[in-house]
């Protein structure tokens, strides 16, 4: 039973993230996903769209995540490993060499998977708040 464990934000959930869960969860056959509370957000100067509990939830009713546990601090990352009898941590390429990653190497197997080209978070959020309001049929159009 190899158990995999990854950590992100998760906001506005997309297909990059799904590739990535998808990809983890194939490195294994367990998937706990530490995705950050709102209070570690801010300390890592990220403002997310949907709060803690919706990030979860919707983590929950993804196929390959198995257990979804909070992401407090930078410093949890050696002890969720013990307690949850990790295997191996996988990131995104984003995260390869980080010293915030690199020194699991000491308590499991880490690995960073390519990321996904062509979509994050911050990329839909600018291009929904770029997107002019449709002047659709249910609109009376300014006249
Ligand atoms: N990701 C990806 N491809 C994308 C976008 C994201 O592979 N196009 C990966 C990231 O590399 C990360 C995971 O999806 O492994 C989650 O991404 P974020 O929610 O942006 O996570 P991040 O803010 O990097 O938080 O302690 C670590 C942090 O909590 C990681």
């Amino acid at each position: 039973m190899k158990r995999v464990l990854t950590y992100g934000t998760f906001d506005l959930l997309h297909y990059g993230h799904i590739n990535l869960l998808k990809r983890a969860k194939a490195l294994g056959d367990y998937l706990v996903v530490a995705v950050s509370t709102d209070d570690f957000n801010e300390i890592k100067g990220k403002k997310a769209y949907h709060n803690f509990e919706t990030r979860k939830m919707m983590l929950e009713a993804v196929r390959y995540v198995d257990l979804v546990i909070p992401e407090e601090n930078w410093e949890q990352k050696i002890d969720d490993v013990k307690k949850y009898d990790i295997d191996i941590v996988v990131m995104g390429s984003d995260w390869a060499g980080s010293d915030k990653f690199d020194y699991l190497k000491d308590y499991c197997e880490v690995v960073y998977l390519p990321r996904t080209e062509g979509v994050s978070t911050t990329q839909i959020k600018e291009e929904l708040n770029l997107q002019e309001p449709q002047n659709g049929i249910n609109q009376i159009p300014n006249t």
